[in-house]
Formats: structure tokens, C-alpha cells, sequence
């Protein structure tokens, strides 16, 4: 998985092996070719493309640094690019400006911004969220890796650039970390790198995406720019990000998985102080409790969590440095030890209050405060973190994300009708974990599981951040009209869509190839 990203002048290297899929990009890309030479008066020199991804399995671990399972999606971001002559962009200076704009005007007014070239930061303003912060974090992100390789007096190129984004936002199918990575690899690209690293592209979009305002972890990024045609992607975030390629196996009837949309929208951004951002600090204070009671209070490992130490680093510890006699024990039996540990440190059922976080940890509240609460803030409703609840979310989940990939790998695979079952019931675990111990499903969501699983799916569950957006269910192959039935018939009918909601309520995912820079004819042909 490692290695450049890819290069390519033709489309049917950028979607999942499928003629009607090559046939419609067909049509969108040259539809955004025109609207960018209409918009600029020339054609663009390339276009940079990051899809969106599904979480088969491993939901709300990566910022704890745990290993997650997702998959690549046809849905995609594409920002065509070009690098219009200094003549026509400068103000004399050496100052650079970015020219934005989106096929869909009406809904995403663009913007232009100029900067100098002694900025050593990009101005995001956190206050004001215009869809153009996700180019700006990307732009960051990649203005620094290029300074770091070319020395501070680096000059920045301008560049026009228009978008067409298909990975509905809210939606939990991580529109925004595809669209940091493509902006990341746009401005590299517009700036004379052609050969671009994967991991460092992934590593710099993870960072950068939390500029934006959310304190993600490392799993949307890695899958937009990693992934590989066919295969799921199983990614490790210790001891530094690595990924490898997982495909299903082989069987009668075929596996799939049908991905349905609830339309709820779940604005992470709006909602991260009591949502996304509550959790990552959640977790992170369940780490340095159980670290406090667990690992004679010797300090936990800084490493590259959203908040610089995490429940991996309680676990590693634990099992290295703390009792080095248990380091033989299996992965498997590391994480039921850690599940006991749990119960038996975190027992406070209705939650902590940060005085009593402050107290257990021997530190002032307003030293907390500072270190875990400043730079994103979070509310807990009621002013109580539930430690234990995210905790055992977290550690339970790891463990379902080991036993999923065993039966993925274990050689020679079992019989059919024994695997979908198995992973079903790992995916239904994972369901009613989120639910009830993370707290990040909703009664949208709720309702296209129940019915996913009536109708014959072998398990269904959230995929990605929760609260709205998307539901995953394997499914038989066989069965597939079935349950599509069953959710146009008691979900679909009952709520306003608009067509193209209608168009894209459910849909067969089959995983797709990561980002990629395709090169656009002297022509504008695509
Ligand atoms: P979404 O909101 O679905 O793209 C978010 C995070 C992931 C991960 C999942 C939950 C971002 C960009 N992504 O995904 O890192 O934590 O939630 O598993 O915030």
C-alpha cells in the first residue's frame, strides 16, 4: 500500500471495475472540465480525486490509535487545477492567490484568497465555516511538507481550481477528509511534485483535518488515499500508520454490502463539542485514569492521538512496561484483560465529573482544563464524561475487528454459510455498542438496521462518526432485492426525498481504488 500516489490519463483506472460507473463518470468529468474552462477560459491541467470511504468495522477507535477496517467508495472529490502564468495572478510580489469555485454554485458560492508568501500560517477561521476551510486545512498541510523539502524561501504557485464533490456531507461517508486529501495532493501536484508519497500525503491530511475544528482520528484519510481496487483496508496506526490490503473471500452466494442513507445529517462540525470532540476527550481521559490506577502512575506515552495520549498507549504500556510478563499473552487476551480492567477501575456508571477526573488524577481541574479542553472544547450534557461506557466501547470493538480479520485471513476460509453469519453477528455487535455504550446511533439509524436484519441481511450497523448519516449491511448476494424491498417499503416511503436523494438511497459498494492525479489532454478530453 505504500508507495506514489498514482498517475493515469484514463478514467477506468479511477473507479471500481464497472462499465455504467465508467459511463457516468464519463459524463460528470467532462461536464467539469467545461465548467472549469467556461469559468477560467482554459482547460485545467489536472484533476486531483480522493473518494469517500465505509467503515466495515472498528467505529470511533482510531483516535484511541486502534486498527480499523474500511473501504474505499466510488464517491468522490475531484478538484480540477490549473496553474495560471504569474502575469495573470500576481500583484507583483511574490504573494500567490487561490481561486475556488464548485460546480454547484447556488448551494457553494466560491472564494479567493491570497497569500503572502511570508505567511507562515493560513488563516481558517474556526468561527465562520465556508466549505473552502477544507481546501485552506489542505493547502496548510501541504504548504508545510513542501517548505520542510524546499527551504522557507519556496515560492508558492496560484492556482484555479473547481470542484465536484458526490460524497453526500453529514453523510458518514467522510466527504471531508476526501476533500483535505484531494486539496492536499492539488496543491503538491500544482507545485511541481510529481511523485507524490502516499503515507506522507495521508499523515499531512490527518493533521491538517483537524484545523478544521474536529479532532479525528487517522482511518477516513488513510482509506481516501490507500485504499486499493477490491480490497478492504486494514489500517494500523502504531507504532506509525501502515495499511495492507484485505479482500473477502470467495463465496456462494457472494457477500455485498448494500450501504442505505437515513438522510439524517449529522453536522460533525456544529455538533463536535458535545459529539465527536466530547468523545475524543472521553477517551482520553478513560486512558489517563486507567493509566493512573493500572500503571503506577508512571506517564503514559505521548503519541499521535488527537490529544497526544491515548487508551493504545494505557494498553501498550500495560502489557510492555507495567506487567512485561504478560507481554506473550494473544492480542485476543490483552483485550479481554483490558475490558476487566475496566469494569473494575471505570465503575462510576452515571459518569465522571471533571472534579472527580481532577481528584483521581491528582492534578488541579484547571490543569485538565488546559490540556484536554482548551483547543476544542467539549460539554458533556450534565457536566459527566462516561469514562466507562467509551472505554468498554473501545476496547470490545478492537477485539470485534480482530476476530472479523480472523475469519477474513484464517487459511483455508470457512464454508459460506459459516463466515456471513459470523462477520453478521461482529457487525450487530458493533451496532448495539455504539448505541448503547458510545451513545452515537440515532433512531433513524436504529430503524434501517432493524429492518436490514429482517429482511435477511446478515448484520447491519452505523458506518462512520454516527448520529445520521449511513447504515452498512452485508448481505447475501441472493438477497439483496430483498432487503431493498424491505427498506423502500417501511423507511424510504415514509420520509420526503428529494430525486437525488431517491437516486442514491441505497447502493451496492463495491471498494474502489484510492486518490489519484489524472492528467487532463492538451484537448480538455477526459
Ligand atoms: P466521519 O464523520 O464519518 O467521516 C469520523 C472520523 C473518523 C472516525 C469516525 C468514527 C473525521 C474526519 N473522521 O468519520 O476518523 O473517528 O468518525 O469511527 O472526523
Amino acid at each position: 500500500m505504500s508507495g506514489i500516489v498514482p498517475t493515469t490519463t484514463t478514467l477506468a483506472d479511477v473507479y471500481p471495475a464497472d462499465a455504467d460507473e465508467v459511463a457516468f463518470q464519463q459524463q460528470r468529468w467532462t461536464k467539469l472540465v467545461d465548467t472549469f474552462a467556461a469559468t477560467h477560459g482554459h482547460k485545467p491541467t489536472f484533476v486531483s480525486r480522493s473518494p469517500g470511504r465505509v467503515n466495515i468495522i472498528g467505529e470511533h477507535i482510531d483516535y484511541s490509535l486502534f486498527s480499523v477496517l474500511p473501504m474505499a467508495i466510488a464517491a468522490d472529490v475531484l478538484l480540477a487545477v490549473s496553474t495560471p502564468s504569474p502575469s495573470s495572478s500576481s500583484s507583483g510580489d511574490d504573494s500567490f492567490k487561490i481561486t475556488i469555485s464548485n460546480v454547484q454554485t447556488d448551494k457553494f458560492p466560491g472564494a479567493e484568497f491570497t497569500v503572502s508568501p511570508s505567511a507562515t500560517e493560513i488563516e481558517i477561521d474556526r468561527s465562520h465555516h465556508h466549505w473552502s476551510n477544507y481546501f485552506k486545512a489542505g493547502l496548510k498541510g501541504a504548504m508545510g511538507l513542501l517548505r520542510q523539502k524546499h527551504g522557507d524561501e519556496f515560492r508558492f504557485k496560484s492556482m484555479n481550481v473547481v470542484m465536484d464533490g458526490n460524497v453526500p456531507p453529514g453523510g458518514g461517508l467522510s466527504s471531508s477528509a476526501a476533500f483535505v486529501t484531494a486539496s492536499a495532493l492539488a496543491v503538491l501536484v500544482a507545485n511541481g511534485e510529481t511523485e507524490v508519497d502516499k503515507v506522507k500525503l495521508t499523515e499531512l491530511a490527518i493533521v491538517s483535518e483537524r484545523e478544521v475544528g474536529v479532532n479525528s482520528g487517522g482511518m477516513d484519510q488513510s482509506a481516501s488515499v490507500l485504499s486499493e481496487r477490491d480490497a478492504a483496508l486494514f489500517v494500523s496506526f502504531t507504532p506509525s500508520l501502515s495499511a495492507r490490503p484485505v479482500r473477502f473471500p470467495q463465496t456462494t452466494p457472494e457477500l455485498v454490502f448494500l450501504i442505505a442513507q437515513t438522510f439524517v445529517r449529522s453536522a460533525k462540525f456544529d455538533t463536535a463539542p458535545y459529539r465527536y470532540n466530547l468523545r475524543v476527550v472521553e477517551c482520553t481521559l478513560a486512558a489517563a485514569i486507567l493509566n493512573a490506577d493500572c500503571n503506577n502512575s508512571s506517564p503514559l506515552p505521548r503519541d499521535s492521538s488527537p490529544l497526544g495520549i491515548s487508551l493504545h498507549g494505557f494498553f501498550d504500556s500495560y502489557f510492555t512496561t507495567t506487567n512485561p510478563s504478560l507481554s506473550n499473552l494473544t492480542l485476543q487476551e490483552k483485550f479481554t484483560k483490558a475490558i476487566s480492567l475496566t469494569e473494575e477501575s471505570l465503575t462510576q456508571e452515571k459518569g465522571y465529573t471533571l472534579d472527580e477526573i481532577a481528584t483521581h488524577l491528582h492534578l488541579p481541574v484547571s490543569d485538565l482544563q488546559k490540556t484536554y479542553l482548551t483547543k476544542f472544547p467539549a460539554k458533556p450534557p450534565q457536566n459527566l464524561f462516561l469514562l466507562r461506557q467509551r472505554a468498554l466501547h473501545v476496547f470490545r470493538e478492537s477485539l470485534r475487528v480482530l476476530r472479523f480479520m480472523h475469519l477474513l485471513e484464517q487459511n483455508p476460509p470457512s464454508s459460506s454459510s459459516d463466515i456471513g453469519p459470523s462477520l453478521g453477528r461482529l457487525l450487530t455487535d458493533s451496532q448495539s455498542s455504539c448505541r448503547d455504550d458510545f451513545d452515537c446511533s440515532c433512531a433513524e439509524i436504529d430503524s434501517l438496521v432493524d429492518i436490514g436484519r429482517r429482511a435477511g441481511a446478515y448484520g447491519s450497523r452505523l458506518t462512520g462518526a454516527g448520529w445520521g448519516g449511513c447504515t452498512i449491511h452485508l448481505v447475501p448476494a441472493d438477497r439483496v432485492e430483498q432487503v431493498k424491498k424491505a427498506f423502500d417499503d417501511e423507511y424510504y416511503s415514509k420520509i420526503e426525498m428529494s430525486e437525488e436523494e431517491r437516486a442514491s438511497r441505497v447502493v451496492v459498494t463495491k471498494p474502489g481504488p484510492g486518490s489519484c492525479v489524472f492528467w487532463v489532454s492538451e484537448e480538455g478530453k477526459v
